[in-house]
């Protein structure tokens, strides 16, 4: 498992991972990610961070609650801070486990 906090605590490594996956599930290069494409970059990080895949529901959940200008799209900016959300999560989570990130 890769180190989640340390790329938590340093914002320039932070802005290169969420900036990589966001060029990942991009494919069009459109700038903005739909729910298919968060779907995959949800899956990516569940893969990368050795954690149980998303429910759908929860996906679609979670990028209504993401999409603050309503646009139907994340962009970057609201891509980021959800990134910066779930990897909270998973730091929070894997420590009540007692797992080490
Ligand atoms: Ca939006």
């Amino acid at each position: 498992m890769k180190n989640i906090k340390s790329i938590l605590q340093n914002e320039k490594k932070f802005n290169k991972f969420a900036k990589s996956l966001f060029e990942h599930v991009d494919t069009e290069s459109s700038g903005e990610i739909d729910p298919q494409e968060l779907s995959r970059a949800m899956k990516r990080l569940a893969k990368e961070f050795e954690i149980d895949d998303p429910e759908k529901e929860d996906i679609y959940d979670l990028f209504e609650y993401m999409d603050v200008d309503g646009s139907g799209t994340l962009d970057y900016e609201e891509f980021k801070s959800l990134v910066k959300d779930i990897l909270s999560v998973i730091v929070i989570e894997s420590e009540k486990i007692g797992k080490k990130v």
